[in-house]
């Protein structure tokens, strides 16, 4: 049979698609498997780093592991948590601190780390409070908040800063501008300060007066200067004025000028801190005019440049670290936000109009080669904050860079109008940057910093060291304090609670001191009483108080919420509340009388090894 020539030639056509089809489909699932191998971390394998990244409106600190994206867990800072964390206990001079300054939520933007010679040392990480003008710091070695401070003399703290190499002070923008002198009935002109706080005692050591709404911060590497934006330094009242100038601001502060000038006793005391103003103490204040509304402010690992971006401009401004002057004024793309480094010299600068980061050439871009811009990817969408690993630190890894965008459009099924938040993992070891991975997070990712997880890991504590309040084993007690008062010394072991029953009157105030004596590692005791709006979680070692009404008459089960062993489900008691009539005579109780808390032979724990 003789083929008709065009059935030939079409043959050959769809073949020759086959064949290409599947080769691009290879070429395409190749690239698919070396991006997945680079972000797979076998179950039981350890990622090579822990990304601290700042919660958002969850008022926490995600710890995200990187190169995997496992959310490893949340850090509980400006909110209360049962779970884990200091929620649910009266005594916690933290919980107070929250009450009193504003209430237990926040908004956290910048997670900053304790260094040591310009590296981490896992000693602190520091966070922000936007909305009540606080600041926390975060002990790593319990990966808990032990401290929270709030900032007299300002509102609204934004940037943060480490001041390098040796964790001097703890830079805080005060954003939203006050009436200079504190009154709101005669305004004086609004200003606003940076807070330099130290970091063991954290105290606001001194503060520097600022006006014109100031952003972002970062420090030199020498310790010398603290950089701040200021995007306003028109300082309107209104989105108007707040753009009528072509240049604002970096705002640098000669730290060790402004030390000297607190010395000599020329701050103004505002609430215990003084206050240096600039106008009155020429050198510490040098304003470096940077175009319009600046964002990020970004010093380079080898301390040589602060680098500014535009916002409003497509241009970062490139800053002499040691002289304050403008080097270079080089065009990124448009919306530059923040940037951060890779070890080979390049930047890498998030452009949120564009959805992409660019990576530019830093050497070049000085030089004024035309050539500086390296690579540029896309990211979805709308990315605000980038972090490269170590790139805010001396000695930046040059491997994986998180990309924190605002938007993720289409890149998820609608979870509700509000869609959720992206972040995404970028290999920026080669000269072109690869995409490796995207993960969600909640509103709304803001910074992150990152830590090796070889270094962190021997830092963190197996247990918490009982503090002087701690209830000690054989010295529980039930005691009447008052006529309307009760007092009860508990302890938590595998698996009981001692004391396991507790007989209150109707009308009796409850103070309940509990302490979990477990000496193992991970063997976490709950305590939650139905109908008391109570639910206490604690670690080994840890104590917490609280003070209940007794609630009305009836029998309250208290159990156990967190799964500890093979008796977890017969880990609890009662609270037995007597009618305020009852004629039942309530005696004190005393441990010895009862049974004893202790951990049952022969029932395996939950897995916890000694
Ligand atoms: S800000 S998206 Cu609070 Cu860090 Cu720049
Ligand atoms: Cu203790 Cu479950
Ligand atoms: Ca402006």
């Amino acid at each position: 049979m003789k083929r008709h020539p065009f059935i030939l030639v079409a043959a050959t056509v769809v073949a020759t698609l086959a064949l290409a089809h599947t080769m691009g489909c290879g070429a395409a699932r190749s690239a698919r498997s070396l991006a997945a191998e680079k972000v797979y971390v076998a179950p039981g394998e350890l990622d090579k780093y822990y990304a601290f990244l700042s919660g958002g409106q969850s008022g926490s600190v995600f710890v995200v592991g990187i190169p995997s994206g496992r959310l490893i867990r949340e850090i509980p800072v400006f909110e209360p948590r049962a779970a884990y964390g200091y929620a649910m206990n009266d005594n916690d001079p933290r919980r107070q601190e929250l009450v009193a300054t504003g209430g237990v939520w926040g908004d956290t933007h910048h997670p900053v780390l304790s260094e040591t010679n310009g590296m981490p040392d896992g000693k602190y990480l520091w966070i922000n409070d936007l909305a009540n003008g606080r600041l926390a710091r975060i002990r790593l070695d319990y990966f808990e908040a032990d401290r929270i401070l709030k900032l007299p003399n300002m509102q609204g703290a934004h940037g943060i800063a480490v001041v390098s190499p040796n964790t001097k002070y703890i830079v805080v923008n005060g954003e939203f501008e006050q009436p200079t002198d504190g009154l709101v009935t005669n305004p004086a002109p609004y200003t606003s300060v940076v807070s330099f706080v130290d970091p063991d005692s954290m105290q606001v050591k001194f503060q520097v007066r600022i006006n014109g709404n100031i952003d972002i911060a970062d420090t030199s590497k020498d310790g010398r200067y603290s950089f701040s934006t200021i995007y306003n330094l028109e300082q309107g009242k209104d989105l108007g004025s707040m753009i009528q100038y072509d240049r604002d601001a970096v705002a640098a502060i000669d730290i060790p000028a402004a030390e000297k000038a607190v010395a000599a006793g020329r701050g103004e005391v505002r609430n215990g801190v003084p206050i240096i103003d600039p106008e009155t103490n020429p050198g510490v204040l040098t304003l470096i005019p940077v175009p319009k509304n600046p964002h990020g402010i970004n010093v380079t690992p080898d301390g040589r440049y602060a680098i500014a971006s535009g916002k409003l401009s497509p241009t970062v401004t490139i800053i002499d670290a040691h002289t304050l002057k403008i080097v270079a004024e080089p065009e990124v793309g448009l919306g530059p936000l923040h940037t951060t480094f890779d070890d080979r010299g390049n930047a890498f600068t998030s452009l949120f109009l564009d959805s992409q980061v660019v990576k530019w050439n830093i050497d070049k871009a000085v030089a004024g080669k035309s050539d500086y811009i390296v690579d540029r990817i896309n990211v979805h969408y709308n990315i605000g904050h980038l972090q490269a690993v170590g790139g805010d630190h001396m000695h930046p890894a040059g491997d994986y860079l998180l990309a924190l965008n605002k938007l993720s459009k289409d890149q998820y099924i609608p979870v509700g109008p509000d869609l959720p938040e992206n972040q995404e993992l970028i290999d920026i070891s080669g000269e072109k940057m690869k995409m490796l991975s995207s993960f969600p997070t909640v509103p709304e990712p803001h910074e992150a910093t990152f830590m090796a997880v070889s270094v962190l890991k021997p830092l963190v504590h197996q247990t918490f060291t009982p503090a002087s309040d701690a209830v000690e084993a054989g010295k529980e007690r039930v005691v009447r304090t008052g006529p309307h008062a009760v007092t009860v010394d508990m302890t938590l072991i595998r698996s009981a609670y001692t004391p396991d029953k507790v007989e209150v009157r109707e009308g009796d105030q409850v103070t309940l001191k509990i302490t979990n004596v477990e000496t193992i590692r991970d063997m976490i005791h709950g305590f939650a009483l139905p109908d008391h709006n109570l639910n206490i979680a604690l670690a080994p070692g840890y104590t917490k108080t609280i003070t209940i009404d007794a609630g009305k008459p009836g029998v309250y089960w208290y159990y156990c919420t967190n799964f500890c062993s093979a008796l977890h489900l017969e880990m609890r008691g009662r609270m037995v509340v007597q009618p305020k009539d009852s004629t039942v005579t309530l005696p004190d109780w005393h441990a010895a009388a009862n049974v004893q808390g202790q951990v049952v032979p022969g029932v395996p724990s939950t897995g916890a090894k000694q």
